[in-house]
């Protein structure tokens, strides 16, 4: 399980971490874990219980010249209500037009009525509320991911929101300032709701936070990655456990959009909203980025990164400074990793350096301040496990168990820490491993210890065919019923998550 694959890559003198892996990318080249390799190891055929056949005349996706399109910038949500302690936003679930090639309109999904969706801002320790309504034909269920809520408010699978109902999601934000995300969770059919648009940042921000200094205002740029299957008609096509044919790369929306960017320091808010691709990300000369944040916190001090591992779900946080380039370069977000054609898939979008800018932005050597990790008084050995590609029927499963929403797998007693093992028993299939309601502090690797970006708060963390990881956490907030499952959407939606109750 050690095999690594070597990988050209377009920049030179990188060395880096990915993960808990040594992924050493030097003169030019990279070694990326098992089953990330170049266009291998997340495509396999699976069992005829999910629809599976991509139709014959979807065709391919049409003619576009990569970054010719502008970013959209995600605007901000407005509440329709704000008082002392309390925000509240309107979204309404619709299915909308949108071009996501120009000239081919096409139906999607859309919270907040929007393909390209506002970004709802939230404070620590003022309370949002949003209403969601359901205008579309289909249930929905709104999980805010890495949220620390209470049960009846995570979004759960048991209670989804029927066509034409709403329902008033309240998020209490006593959590620290991190990068969050509203998306889909219903059962069975989540994969496809996000892969069709719903899904929203949600970011939480602190006094703490604000008065580090970071790049702010318009120099604060949530990214939202994901792929996508585009027929010849523009609209996205949507093959169960296709990742084959998601080549098309999105970024807020966009196929390889441009960025215009003065030249000075700029704060991106990532997050990889793609239901099953890794994303292994890099600027085009090689020039390394600084980490500051993970999914869930920032991290205690800035990490320099020139190459981030981000698996479904999972976000970071990231501060580039374009004074390093002169005026008139193109600087473009590079991706190391497959499936898919790497001139489609190795791409993601430009920055085009612009003119000089004032900038009186900072980012301290310290961050922030994290609580020591506590020692635990349980320890658990979870396991991922899935069918190998060309095996039916296809079986994903926690435990050796498929996902049943009458049973509870893990009883947890409040207040306690426990220390879980997680193992992908894969062969060649990556998973990663996602829990709701508490952070995860990872430990170490069966690979190797943590890596320097990991160790903030984590929900969401990669575990590579063969590989186990340790994580804390604490169950010291709520009570109640929560999944834990497979990030990569369409395995969860096979049967690869389960579910503990805190008592
Ligand atoms: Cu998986």
């Amino acid at each position: 399980m050690n095999r690594r694959t070597a990988l050209r890559l377009a920049g030179a003198g990188l060395a880096t971490t990915v993960g808990g892996h040594q992924l050493a990318a030097r003169a030019g080249t990279a070694e990326l874990p098992p089953g990330l390799a170049l266009g291998r190891g997340l495509t396999h055929d699976h069992g005829p219980a999910m629809p599976t056949e991509r139709p014959a005349d979807a065709g391919t996706r049409p003619a576009l010249e990569k970054f010719s399109l502008p970013l959209p910038i995600l605007p901000d949500a407005v509440p329709v209500v704000s008082s002392r302690g309390l925000d509240v936003f309107e979204s309404r679930i619709r299915e909308v037009r949108a071009e996501i090639f120009p000239g081919h309109p096409t139906s999607v999904y859309g919270y907040f009525s929007s393909w390209v969706p506002p970004v709802v801002r939230a404070r620590r320790g003022r309370r949002t509320i949003v209403r969601q309504r359901n205008e579309t034909d289909v249930p929905v269920s709104v999980h805010l991911h890495g949220g620390v809520n209470r049960e009846v408010f995570d979004g759960r699978m048991s209670h989804p929101v029927l066509p034409g109902g709403s329902f008033a999601y309240v998020y209490d934000n006593d959590q620290p300032a991190s990068t969050l995300w509203l998306h889909d969770h219903t059962h069975h059919t989540d994969a496809e709701n996000v892969y069709r648009g719903m899904s929203s940042p949600y970011l939480v921000t602190s006094d703490e936070e604000e008065a580090l200094g970071l790049p702010s205002g318009e120099f604060e740029v949530p990214l939202v990655l994901r792929d996508a299957d585009v027929g010849s008609d523009g609209g996205l096509v949507f093959t169960m456990d296709d990742t084959e044919h998601r080549s098309t790369i999105l970024v807020n929306g966009t196929p390889w959009p441009r960025m215009e960017v003065r030249r000075r320091k700029y704060r991106f808010r990532v997050i990889n909203s793609s239901a099953m691709r890794f994303f292994v990300l890099g600027l085009s000369d090689g020039t390394p980025m600084t980490q500051i944040g993970a999914d869930a916190s920032l991290l205690e001090s800035p990490v320099p990164a020139p190459v981030v591992l981000l698996s479904p779900g999972e976000r970071a946080d990231l501060v580039v400074d374009f004074s390093q380039w002169p005026t008139g370069t193109d600087v473009d977000v590079v991706n190391y990793t497959g499936p898919g054609p790497m001139e489609d898939v190795g791409q993601v979008m430009r920055f085009s350096v612009g003119a000089d800018a004032s900038d009186d932005s900072v980012v301290p050597d310290r961050l922030t301040t994290l609580p020591a990790v506590p020692p635990a008084s349980v320890e658990r050995h979870v396991t991922m496990r899935m069918s190998e590609p060309g095996t039916t029927p296809m079986i994903a499963t926690i435990d050796d168990r498929s996902f049943d929403m009458s049973r509870v797998d893990t009883r947890v007693d409040f207040g306690t820490t426990e220390e879980w093992t997680v193992t992908n028993e894969s062969a060649t299939i990556p998973h990663n491993f996602h829990c709701h309601l508490a952070h995860m502090r990872v430990l170490d690797r069966s690979t190797g210890p943590a890596a320097p970006n990991e160790l903030g708060l984590k929900d969401t963390v990669a575990i590579f065919p063969g590989e186990s990881v340790r994580v804390r956490m604490t169950f010291d907030r709520h009570r109640g019923l929560y999944p834990y499952h497979c990030h990569m959407l369409d395995h969860g939606a096979m049967g690869m998550m389960a579910q503990l109750r805190v008592v």
